[in-house]
C-alpha cells in the first residue's frame, strides 16, 4: 500500500508560464504492447514514466521482452514477435490501471501460456466483464470473480475466432482488447463502437505495419499478419494539460502555453466543450508525430459560462469530466451533463465523488444518473477526498485558483499513476500546492 499523500492547496493565484506535460498515457501503453509484439527493435521516446504505464512495461519484462529504460522517457524494445510472448513466473500486478488489464485480456488471450491479472483495490471493484464476455464469444477461456471483476485466470492454448462485435458501450479498452484479441483470432474480427472513441491503437497498429480498416463506425482486423518494429514519439499527454487548461481559464490574469500536446480528434473533446463554455483557447504549431496529431495550446483567463454538455462530446473528453466539473462550478450560470453514466465505474464514481466534494466546498452540484447539474458559483474551503483517484485529486487542486479558503484534498498518492511531477508544474505556473505525507 502507498504512503498517503495530502495536497494543500492555498486559494487564489494566477497561473502564467510554459510547460510541456508528460507523455500521453493511452499511447504509452500501447508503445510497450506493440513494441514487445514486433519483430525487431522499437525506440520510443516521450514515453509516461508514471505507475500505470510502468505496469504494462513490467508485464511484458515478465513475459521475456528486454526492455531498455526509461531513461528520460526513452525506451528501446527488443520485438519478440506476436508469437514470442514467454509463460510469466507470476500474476501481472496491475496496479491501478484499467488499460493494462482490459487490453492485456485480449492480448493474453490468444497465446499459448495461462495467465492470471490482477491489480490494486480500485482495479479488483472495476468491471472487467465487459472484457471477458467478447473474448468468451471470440472462444476465449477467462475466469473472473462472481462480481465479474479481477483477478482475471485466462486460460492459453484456445483457438479464437474472429467476431464482428457489436460494443454496448463506447469504450476505447473494450474495442481495443477485442483488437488484439483479433491478432490471434481466425478470420476477420470487426468493432463497432456506438460512439467515436480514442483510436491510438488503431493508429499505432497501422504504424506498425499492421493493416486496419474503418467503415463509420466499423473497425476491421485480420489475423496473420505481423509487426514491423518502428520508432514512435509519444506526444505530451492532453488529459494532464487538461488541468491547466482549466486552470489558466478560471484563473484571473493568466497565460499558459501547453507545448506538443497530441491533439487527436478523439480525444479533443475538452477542447471544444471549454470553448463552447467561451474559454480563450488557441492552437498553434500543428503538425503530426507517428501519426498522431500534435500542436501547442495557449489559454488565457476568461469568463466561462454554463452549457448543456453536447453528448456527442462525453466520449472524446470521458477523462476531463473531473476537472471540467471545477470549470463549471466557476461558470456563470448552470452547467447539465448527461449521458456519461461510464464515469461511474473508472478509478472510482467520478460523479458521486465529483459531486460530493464540490458540495463540501459550497457548490450547488447535483448528481444525476448519468452526469450531474452544476450551478456555477463561488467556491469556498475544506477538506475533500480523491478516494484514491488520480483525476479527483488534480481536479480539486485546480479549483483552489478560484477558492476563498485553502483545501485540504486526501489520498492524493495515485497522482503518480498518471502525472507524477503535477504539484511541481502547477506550482510553477503559480498554484499556491504543497503535497504532504501524512500517517
Ligand atoms: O487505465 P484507466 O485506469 O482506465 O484510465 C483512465 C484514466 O482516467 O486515466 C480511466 F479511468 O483512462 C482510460 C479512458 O477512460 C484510458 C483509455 C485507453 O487508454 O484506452 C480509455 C478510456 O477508458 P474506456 O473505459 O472509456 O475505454
Amino acid at each position: 500500500m502507498s504512503k498517503s499523500i495530502n495536497f494543500m492547496v492555498e486559494p487564489g493565484g494566477n497561473m502564467q508560464g510554459k510547460i510541456r506535460v508528460p507523455g500521453d498515457k493511452s499511447i504509452s501503453h500501447r508503445s510497450i504492447m506493440l513494441g514487445s509484439l514486433a519483430n525487431g527493435i522499437t525506440h520510443v521516446k516521450g514515453f509516461l514514466e508514471a505507475e500505470d504505464a510502468l505496469a504494462t512495461l513490467q508485464a511484458f519484462r515478465d513475459m521475456g521482452v528486454t526492455i531498455k529504460g526509461p531513461d528520460n522517457g526513452e525506451l528501446t524494445i527488443q520485438g519478440v514477435g506476436l508469437h514470442g510472448l514467454k509463460a510469466p513466473e507470476k500474476p501481472l500486478y496491475l496496479g491501478n490501471s484499467g488499460t493494462s488489464m482490459r487490453l492485456l485480456s485480449g492480448l493474453l488471450a490468444g497465446q499459448s501460456f495461462d495467465s492470471t491479472l490482477t491489480g490494486d483495490e480500485s482495479l479488483s471493484k472495476r468491471p472487467m466483464k465487459r472484457v471477458t464476455q467478447p473474448l468468451a464469444e471470440m472462444g476465449a477461456k477467462i475466469a473472473t470473480t462472481e462480481q465479474g471483476t479481477a483477478p482475471l485466470h485466462i486460460k492459453g492454448g484456445q483457438s479464437l475466432h474472429g467476431i464482428d462485435y457489436l460494443m454496448p458501450m463506447a469504450s476505447a479498452q473494450v474495442k481495443s482488447c477485442v483488437l488484439l484479441a483479433g491478432l490471434y483470432a481466425e478470420g476477420e474480427t470487426s468493432v463497432t463502437e456506438p460512439a467515436p472513441t480514442r483510436d491510438h491503437t488503431e493508429r499505432m497498429l497501422t504504424g506498425f505495419g499492421y493493416s486496419v480498416t474503418r467503415e463509420g463506425n466499423k473497425v476491421t482486423i485480420n489475423s496473420g499478419g505481423s509487426l514491423d518494429a518502428c520508432d514512435i514519439d509519444v506526444p505530451s499527454d492532453i488529459s494532464s494539460a487538461a488541468f491547466f487548461l482549466v486552470g489558466a481559464s478560471i484563473a484571473e490574469n493568466s497565460e499558459v502555453l501547453l507545448k506538443h500536446v497530441g491533439i487527436n480528434p478523439t480525444r479533443t473533446g475538452i477542447i471544444d466543450i471549454l470553448k463552447l463554455m467561451g474559454a480563450d483557447i488557441e492552437i498553434s504549431n500543428q503538425t503530426t508525430v507517428g501519426g498522431e496529431p500534435v500542436a501547442d495550446i495557449r489559454v488565457r483567463s476568461s469568463q466561462l459560462k454554463g452549457i448543456n454538455i453536447p453528448s456527442d462530446l462525453v466520449p472524446l473528453a470521458i477523462d476531463e469530466f473531473p476537472v471540467l466539473f471545477v470549470a463549471a462550478a466557476c461558470a456563470e450560470g448552470q452547467t447539465v451533463l448527461t449521458d456519461a453514466e461510464e464515469l461511474r465505474v473508472k478509478e472510482c464514481d467520478r460523479i458521486q465523488v465529483m459531486a460530493d466534494g464540490l458540495q463540501i466546498l459550497g457548490i450547488d452540484a447535483r448528481p444525476t444518473k448519468d452526469g450531474m447539474i452544476i450551478q456555477g458559483g463561488k467556491i469556498g474551503g475544506g477538506e475533500v477526498i480523491s478516494h484514491g483517484d488520480h483525476r479527483i485529486a488534480m481536479a480539486f487542486a485546480i479549483a483552489g485558483l478560484c477558492a476563498d479558503a485553502p483545501i485540504t484534498i486526501q489520498d492524493c498518492a495515485n497522482v503518480n499513476t498518471s502525472f507524477p511531477p503535477f504539484v511541481q508544474l502547477a506550482a510553477s505556473l503559480g498554484l499556491n500546492i504543497e503535497s504532504k505525507e501524512v500517517s
